[in-house]
């Protein structure tokens, strides 16, 4: 795998999730592969999970690791070309990037979606120009419209837990009083459909997702009724696609905020989240709280899913 940002990198997925099942055996078996080698970890954007997670997945794999948190003591970096930088930036990332590449073997990259501009967005301008002008393997830790790892663990966390061979998977929107990107989202859905799970999203009126990420999915905009019978419920804030409204707050109305009420409309389902969580907006307590919660098990396995990220890169340097 030279790089990975989206499903399609990752190949068959039965054989990630067997691999994934695999390594988490076997955290420390494969140290030989990062010996001397150096992953540097670039965050345009704040993180816990990710940061860490990776850091340790890195660091299971014998590499040694470090960490830049751009708008943290490093140059202000512009990123369009042609720009004349009499303002407060003072480097280019097309200088930058070849520089940070020539320190290390892999780089990771988290830069979320700016929400102003959908072409630039969704053309994955950041993390394309990492890609392009590094001369290393690159991997992503949230760009604008994707977030694999995390979807890469959420499906080891739902092949963990399920019952059924083909679980009822429903994505539920819920309210955030902040504009978060659609990559949570979007790389779920992906994910999803390159599965045979029965996967279902439901959303109020005018958050429809891009047509290219819900796929063949069955979007049911009755939120109970979309409830009814799940398996597996994830919940997700995002801000409006669909112009003129890209990257809006519309609503945040907690009639959508998942409960021990909607919870008791499906089959038991496990309750799911990326974290972090807003409590009592995306989700109540009791519900977080319950037995049937698998957010820390599902935060768990981002050190699994990084791990054979991490070691398939490493395997094709
Ligand atoms: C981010 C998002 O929704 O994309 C990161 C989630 C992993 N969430 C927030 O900014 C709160
Ligand atoms: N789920 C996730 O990516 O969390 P962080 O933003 O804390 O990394």
């Amino acid at each position: 795998m030279r790089n990975f940002t989206n499903v399609t990198d990752i190949g068959p997925l039965d054989i990630a999730v067997k691999e994934a099942l695999e390594v988490k055996n076997n955290r420390f078996g494969y140290t030989h592969l990062g010996k001397n080698k150096t992953l540097l970890m670039i965050f345009f954007n704040s993180s816990l999970r990710t940061r860490l997670s990776t850091q340790k997945a890195a660091m299971n794999l014998g590499m040694n690791v470090m960490v830049l948190d751009v708008n943290q003591g490093a140059w202000k970096l512009e990123t369009e070309r042609g720009v004349v930088m009499d303002g407060d930036k003072a480097e280019h990332l097309l200088e930058a990037i070849p520089v940070m590449g020539s320190y290390c073997d892999i780089i990771g990259v988290r830069s979320f979606a700016g929400l102003k501009d959908k072409a630039e967005d969704y053309e994955e301008r950041v993390i394309n120009q990492f890609i392009k002008y590094s001369g290393r393997p690159v991997f992503s830790m949230e760009a604008a419209t994707r977030h694999p790892l995390q979807s890469f663990a959420d499906l080891i966390t739902i092949e963990e837990f399920k019952t059924k061979e083909r679980p009822k998977v429903v994505m539920t929107w819920a309210p955030h009083p902040k504009a978060l990107p659609q990559a949570v989202p979007n790389s779920f859905a992906e994910w999803m459909n390159a599965t045979d799970y029965d996967f279902v999203i439901t959303h109020p009126e005018g958050y429809e997702l891009a047509p290219e990420f819900v796929g063949k999915a069955r979007v049911e905009y009755d939120q109970r009724k979309a409830l009814e019978g799940a398996d597996f419920v994830y919940a997700k804030n995002w801000s409006a696609f669909a112009d003129p409204n890209y990257g809006k707050v519309l609503n945040t109305d907690r009639a959508w905020t998942v409960d021990t009420e909607k919870m008791a409309l499906t089959d038991n389902a496990f309750f799911m989240h990326c974290l972090p969580v807003r409590r009592n907006m995306i989700v109540t307590d009791d519900v977080i709280e319950s037995d049937r919660s698998i957010v820390i098990p599902e935060a768990a396995n981002r050190e699994i899913s990084a791990q054979v990220v991490i070691k398939r890169l490493l395997e094709s340097l």
